[in-house]
């Protein structure tokens, strides 16, 4: 059996399936539901999370931050990452480690999920938008450091800007309240132009 990796539509799963693409690696991938118990997923990952990476030996590698650099690494001297020791490889895995932490479990988990931060459905209203405010706060800075570049790091597409692509797709749905994030919304048309991207896009899309 190949590699295979386990996503989910509308997922943070995206930005390794689109490393999958962008590379043409021979590697499945498999579209699961979460928050199902009946999903194949937590036979998988006992977290029950996408993306998980179950390799040909049955070895299952979770978690972004693993996930994106070992892809890369199945494709040697790829633009998409950076030789091991070099100051490009530290900031491409800087960028991972900041929207993994950050961005995604320091921010988007406390709008969508307030019940993990409180018992008191009352407090639900004011953990969401004081952790948009936060979100706002995290993600200008990203946008102050793509002002005049297309992509984050090297003037080229790297892993992080696969997995960057997730949260500025996510930060859309806020509308109007992140729209003067010029950068980032600049980010997201050059995200949304590429072959890989549409393609993932439209395979996640289906039934
Ligand atoms: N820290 C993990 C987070 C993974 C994660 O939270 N995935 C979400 C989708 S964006 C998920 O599968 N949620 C289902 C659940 O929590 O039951 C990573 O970066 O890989």
């Amino acid at each position: 059996m190949p590699h295979q990796l386990y996503i989910a539509s509308g997922a943070c799963s995206l930005g390794a399936h689109v490393v999958v693409r962008e590379l043409g690696l021979p590697v499945q991938i498999v579209k699961v539901k979460t928050r199902v118990p009946e999903s194949p997923i937590h036979a998988v990952n006992p977290l029950g999370r996408v993306p998980a990476l179950r390799l040909d030996d049955g070895t299952v590698i979770t978690e972004n931050s693993a996930i994106l650099p070992f892809l890369a690494d199945l494709a040697p001297g790829t633009p998409l990452f950076a030789p091991a020791g070099s100051v490009e490889r530290g900031l491409i895995q800087s960028w991972i480690g900041y929207f993994s932490a950050e961005v995604h479990a320091g921010g988007f988990r406390a709008v969508n999920r307030p019940e993990r931060y409180s018992r008191d459905e009352a407090a639900f209203d004011g953990i969401r938008s004081q952790s948009r405010a936060t979100l706002k706060q995290t993600v200008a800075h990203i946008d102050r450091h793509l002002a005049g570049q297309d992509w984050l790091v090297g003037g080229r597409f790297t892993i992080a800007d696969a997995y960057l692509g997730v949260f500025v797709r996510w930060i859309a749905r806020f509308g109007d309240a992140f729209s003067d994030l010029e950068a980032l919304n600049g980010f997201r048309e050059r995200y949304l132009a590429r072959e890989s991207v549409q393609a993932a896009l439209a395979f996640e899309a289906q039934e």
